[in-house]
């Protein structure tokens, strides 16, 4: 009794001992189980951290690559205006030299006119003592001089404009009908503004120059002349 007492108790002992391992063994499924699941989250967790992390470094690479390019385009444009304006500072520069030049060459032409002018202005007479002209070239070499001629066109406007009367100069069509020379140097007169429908050689018998009404008058009639030295 005692032995089958000692033997129960042992059963039931081990008995307790099968039910509290299974117990064990139940709840560590269970705790398996648990750790599985929340493993499941947290990969489950993970990748959508992932994903989060993947979509903003996206986003932030495609925004810097859309500042990239914005500042390209920036720096594309900048680049026009700089070409822009250094074209037209180059054009402007090429403006002003013409402009240089060109006051440059007024102040040659100016010189020029000028030194014309003074050579002219120095060196003119004019006599109001109405003779032929044949007279008036002999009253010019007199006083050191001959009757007035014109070298260039800056000369002959002068002399137009020094004269408020009708004037000999020196310059003859004597020697060929139509073609006036001047006496020195025996050179066509190219330049006159001429008074209308002259020369007209009236009557066959113009052949000598008178200026301010610049026309082609006969050598005997009498007029004031103007003589250079
Ligand atoms: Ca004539
Ligand atoms: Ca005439």
């Amino acid at each position: 009794m005692l032995l089958s007492s000692v033997t129960r108790e042992k059963r039931l002992e081990e008995e307790k001992q099968l039910d509290y391992s299974l117990k064990a063994a139940k709840r560590f499924d269970v705790l398996a189980l648990a750790i599985s699941k929340e493993k499941s989250a947290t990969r489950r967790l993970m990748e959508r951290f992932q994903d989060q992390v993947e979509r903003k470094v996206m986003n932030f690479v495609n925004k810097t690559n859309q500042s990239i390019v914005g500042i390209d385009k920036k720096g594309t444009e900048v680049k026009e205006t700089v070409q822009q304006y250094s074209y037209n500072i180059s054009s402007l520069e090429q403006t002003l030299n013409n402009i240089q030049k060109t006051v440059s060459d007024l102040y040659g032409g100016f010189g020029e006119i000028k030194d014309a002018i003074s050579k002219i202005e120095n060196e003119l007479i004019k006599l109001k003592k109405l003779m032929k002209m044949s007279s008036a070239v002999l009253q010019c070499q007199e006083l050191g001089g001959e009757l007035a001629e014109a070298d260039t066109v800056a000369e002959m406007n002068y002399l137009l404009g020094f004269t408020d009367s009708s004037a000999w100069i020196g310059a003859s069509n004597r020697d060929e009908e139509g073609k006036f020379v001047w006496r020195s140097s025996n050179m066509p007169l190219w330049y006159l503004p001429w008074k209308h429908i002259q020369p007209n050689n009236w009557g066959g018998n113009q052949d000598c120059l008178i200026i301010w009404d610049s026309n082609d008058e006969p050598c005997q009639n009498s007029y004031s002349f103007i003589c250079e030295k």
